[in-house]
């Protein structure tokens, strides 16, 4: 694979492939060739069978500061629609395999849609976090209205949409929009440890785990209930099934194929 605003990696350690946004100078803002970029890798990776988990990080230094604006500030309405970059979140979105966001420096806007997007966030202490279109007479675009209110809940998700005022790290954990935070020099090496205790699992059970917990987001209880039941005893086909527990059963550690 070879691209020009993103690195690909596709085994950064056993089981874990890293995709790095590369547009530095630019502080990494998301123009359409790089999402196109982002959603190729996914594609490809989700593909792949000796990956289980996909990291998506800016580097140390900045996560996204958003869509390019200036791409972005002569378009009208009609461009907006025809050029559907929604196609490349939906990517993001059916990737079966957990994405994790790895996140330093600035996710704002598009940035922090696309952090959000992923299934959970590493990130590290210098990490800001926001939805600023508000100040450049726009608004969230790729689910920033939707996802931050789900995540922090409607009071501080109005304030941050409204004002656009930037979450600290901190903050972003304490409200529960981030798993964990770790010193920015740290960042790879520990989103690797976290990578690897998801990556070491079947990947099967991964894969309907994720889907039945995104679930919970588009169905009612009693649905999701059932969806996840479904999902449970789906599990009981797969080898890895069998083998998790007969390792339980004997002592020792499992070894998943995926199968
Ligand atoms: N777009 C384009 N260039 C950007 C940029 C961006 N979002 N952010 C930064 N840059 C560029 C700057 O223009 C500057 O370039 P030069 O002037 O050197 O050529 C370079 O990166 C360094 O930036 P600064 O000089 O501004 O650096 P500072 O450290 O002073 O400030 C900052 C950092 C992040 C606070 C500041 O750059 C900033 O406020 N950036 C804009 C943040 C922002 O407003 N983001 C939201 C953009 S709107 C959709 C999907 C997504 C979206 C919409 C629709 N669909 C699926 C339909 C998303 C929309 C957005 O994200």
């Amino acid at each position: 694979m070879s691209f020009e605003f993103i690195k690909v990696n596709p085994q950064l350690e056993k089981h874990i492939a890293l995709i790095e946004l590369h547009r530095p100078k630019e502080l990494n803002a998301l123009n359409r060739q790089l999402m196109l970029e982002v959603r190729d890798a996914l594609r490809v990776l989700d593909e792949d069978e000796s990956v289980r988990v996909i990291i998506l990080t800016g580097g140390e230094k900045v996560f996204a500061a958003g869509a390019d604006i200036k791409q972005m500030a002569n378009a009208t309405a009609i461009d907006m629609v025809n050029i559907d970059q929604f196609s490349t979140w939906d990517q993001i979105k059916k990737t079966k395999k957990p994405i994790i966001a790895s996140v330093s420096g600035f996710a704002l806007g598009g940035g922090c849609e696309l952090a959000m997007t992923c299934d959970m966030i590493i990130a590290s202490d210098t990490a800001k976090f926001g939805q600023p279109e508000i100040k450049i007479g726009t608004m969230p675009g790729a689910g920033g209205t939707q996802r931050l209110t789900r995540a922090v809940g409607k009071a501080l998700a109005m304030e941050l949409v409204l004002t656009g005022r930037f979450l600290s790290a901190e903050e972003a954990l304490n409200v529960g929009l981030v798993n964990k935070i770790v010193p920015a020099e740290l960042l790879i090496f520990e989103t690797l440890r976290f990578a690897a205790d998801i990556a070491k699992q079947s990947p099967v059970a991964v894969k309907l785990a994720k889907e039945s917990v995104l679930n919970a987001f588009n169905s009612s209880l009693d649905e999701g209930l059932i969806f996840e039941r479904k999902n449970f005893y789906l599990t009981f086909a797969s080898e890895d099934q069998k083998e998790g527990m007969a390792a339980f059963v004997e002592k020792r550690a499992p070894d998943f194929k995926g199968k």
